[in-house]
């Protein structure tokens, strides 16, 4: 990775060339545009740096010339002034200068090559790349330049290989041929792609093809590919646009990671990690009526701690915390991954169980209940009152008054002695061994 300075001063140009050492990257010095223009020809530069005042043009010329002869600008072209005037800002932005900084005060301008460094390298090196290309020449020149960069590439010719690894393995962009071997068209494996479950079928996709027409390229873009590149491509522009791609789709991940610690927050319980109150309230009325119209057994169970308030009292707050966290790990262990296991408030829990038919829900109760009283939480003797209530075949039962009933029922265990499981139907104890 190399840097280009032009700069007619020796004086200055040492002094930019100092920011460039800061962040390790290796300087050529041109003293003139002209000689900037040679080199620029036969070198790779990442970056551009260009003085306004010139010996033989301005710098905005010489951006100008520069973004002429390359066709595309594939690297930033700073300008840097001595002294603020925005005149000259206006006709450097407009020359397709990238930015401008002052040579007072090179303190921005080193700010500015520190994240310039660290997103060149972050957004490139360390990329698994999947790339799906007939012609081995081309596969391989496009494999080499990815990884020199760092990137991890894996080649397929044909789009029915690069499908079943595209569904096997997570990559960050996948760059695509339209004429493949085999039985699949680039097209066919992007709309595939495309409709692929989950957050899978975001990944960004490159097309590198030698089809230039407008209508073709019409066609591509609505299959809904990210960038279309065509061949012959620089290397400079696959690699700017691949770059791009890559920090797109970094942002995304990262939007996708906080919406899902957003909606986790919002439906967890704090403390126990439990689902909360308003998750049980909201998945359970749906699990209800879904049990009701397909006709599947469905149970719910009120879990309520005994003389909780006595616990907090002799042990203390932090305890009490921690033995709620304990019997949440009891009851969420004890239930299948359908389920919904949440506190509903304070020392209580509720439980819904689908699939699961009134004799099943008590006989599972008394086995927690069991595990609860033999648990002994920091040393404490903990046990926990349950009421039971089921669908059966009650056809207007809906989530409220089956948590009215199953609510009932412990509280009926609660009147007849606690650590004990209710059922409504019967509104009597339940015993396993009887
Ligand atoms: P019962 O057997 O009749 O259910 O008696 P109880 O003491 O468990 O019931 P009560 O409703 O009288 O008291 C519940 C107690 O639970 C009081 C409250 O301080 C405690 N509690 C509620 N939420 C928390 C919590 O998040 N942490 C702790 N440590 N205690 C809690
Ligand atoms: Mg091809
Ligand atoms: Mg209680
Ligand atoms: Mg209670």
């Amino acid at each position: 990775m190399k840097a280009l300075i032009v700069e007619s001063d020796e004086n200055v140009f040492n002094q930019i060339n100092d920011c460039f050492k800061d962040i390790a990257l290796e300087t050529v010095w041109a003293k003139t545009g002209n000689h900037a223009l040679d080199l620029v020809g036969c070198n790779n530069f990442k970056i551009v740096c260009v003085n306004y005042l010139l010996e033989d043009m301005k710098g905005t010329e010489l951006s100008a010339e520069l973004n002429i002869k390359l066709h595309s600008k594939n690297f930033p072209i700073i300008l840097l002034l001595d002294q603020r005037n925005p005149d000259i800002y206006y006709e450097a932005l407009t020359s397709g200068l990238t930015d401008v900084f002052s040579l007072k005060n090179l303190a921005d301008f080193r700010d500015f090559l520190k994240i310039f460094k660290k997103s060149f390298e972050n957004s490139i090196k360390n990329s698994k790349i999947l790339l799906v290309e007939d012609s081995s020449s081309m596969a391989r020149v496009i494999k080499k330049n990815l990884e020199i960069l760092g990137c991890e590439v894996t080649h397929n010719t044909n789009g029915e290989d690069a499908l079943k690894n595209f569904l096997q393995n997570d990559y960050d962009a996948i760059i695509t041929d339209i004429v493949l071997t085999g039985y699949m068209t680039g097209l066919s494996l992007i709309r595939n792609i495309r409709n692929a479950e989950g957050n899978k079928k975001i990944v960004p996709i490159l097309v590198v093809t030698a089809f230039d027409d407008d209508s073709r390229r019409l066609e591509i873009l609505k299959e809904g590919v990210t960038d279309y590149i065509k061949k012959p491509f620089k290397r400079e522009e696959l690699i700017v646009r691949l770059q791009n791609l890559l920090k797109n789709k970094s942002y995304l991940d990262k939007l996708i990671e906080s919406k899902c610690r957003l909606e986790e927050t919002i439906v967890k319980d704090h403390l126990t990690g439990l689902y909360n109150r308003y998750f049980l309230i909201d998945r359970g009325r749906k699990r209800v009526k879904e049990a009701k119209r397909q006709g599947y057994p469905l149970s719910m169970v009120v879990v309520d701690i005994d003389h909780f308030k006595k616990i907090n009292d002799s042990y203390g707050h932090t305890i009490g915390d921690k033995i709620l966290c304990e019997i949440s790990d009891i009851l969420q262990r004890n239930c299948r991954e359908e389920d919904i296991v949440a506190r509903y408030g304070g020392e209580e829990f509720v439980l819904i169980l689908p699939f699961c038919n009134e004799t099943d829900a008590l006989v599972k109760s008394d086995d927690i209940r069991k595990k609860i009283a033999n648990l002994r939480p920091h040393g404490v003797q903990v046990t926990a009152s349950f009421g039971v209530a089921s669908l059966c075949n009650a056809k207007d039962i809906t989530f409220e008054t089956l948590f009215s009933m199953a609510d009932l029922s412990m509280y009926e265990a609660k009147d007849n002695g606690r650590n004990c499981v209710y059922s409504y139907s019967f509104i009597k104890p339940f015993n396993f061994q009887q």
